[in-house]
């Protein structure tokens, strides 16, 4: 049986250039066109994980932290060929210590040219459980594997 549907509402946070935009584009039309309409919409999105399970989000991309936007949990984007947001990472775990938090690593596709990866996240997430993902809005590499660990982190 399946548990009645709420919504898990989801913003999307994360340094300027970082890929805020472009993940939301992909991820809700499965393209990088019409990402100049996301900053700021509140946009609705179901996800079916294949087992069973469907979990309905409502995201919304926010250019400011701390927020005090209601939230269930955050999307934190990271550039992996930005050193700088590397360097701010620290900074952006502590603005978002107040609910769950999943890492988009972005830009996989520029994996060759990479200023830091998961590792390097890892060390500095150092025993806080957040879950660090590599993905390609420009692709959509790994797109799926991102909404199915972001699925089960709303879901437990
Ligand atoms: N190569 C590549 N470029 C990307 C990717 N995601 C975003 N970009 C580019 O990075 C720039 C910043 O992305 P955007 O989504 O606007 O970042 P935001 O400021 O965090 O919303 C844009 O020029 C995007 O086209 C990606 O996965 N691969
Ligand atoms: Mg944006």
């Amino acid at each position: 049986m399946q548990a009645s549907p709420s919504i898990s509402k989801v913003l999307v946070v994360g340094p300027k250039g970082s890929g805020k935009s472009s993940l939301l584009c992909r991820i809700i039309f499965n393209s990088m066109e019409e990402c100049d309409q996301i900053p700021g919409q509140f946009l609705k999105f179901s996800f079916s994980t294949g087992n069973g399970d469907n979990v309905s989000f409502l995201f919304k991309e926010v250019n400011n932290l701390p927020t005090p936007e209601k939230k269930s949990a955050y999307i934190l984007t990271l550039n992996s060929n930005n050193k700088a947001d590397f360097d701010d990472l620290p900074n952006l775990l502590s603005m978002t210590s107040d609910k769950k938090v999943i890492i988009a690593l972005c830009m996989s596709d520029l994996h060759y040219s990479a200023a830091f990866w998961v590792e390097d996240v890892k060390k500095i997430i150092g025993k806080r459980n957040i879950k660090v993902v590599p993905v390609s809005s420009k692709t959509g590499e790994n797109v799926k594997q991102f909404m199915l660990d972001l699925s089960e982190m709303v879901l437990t």
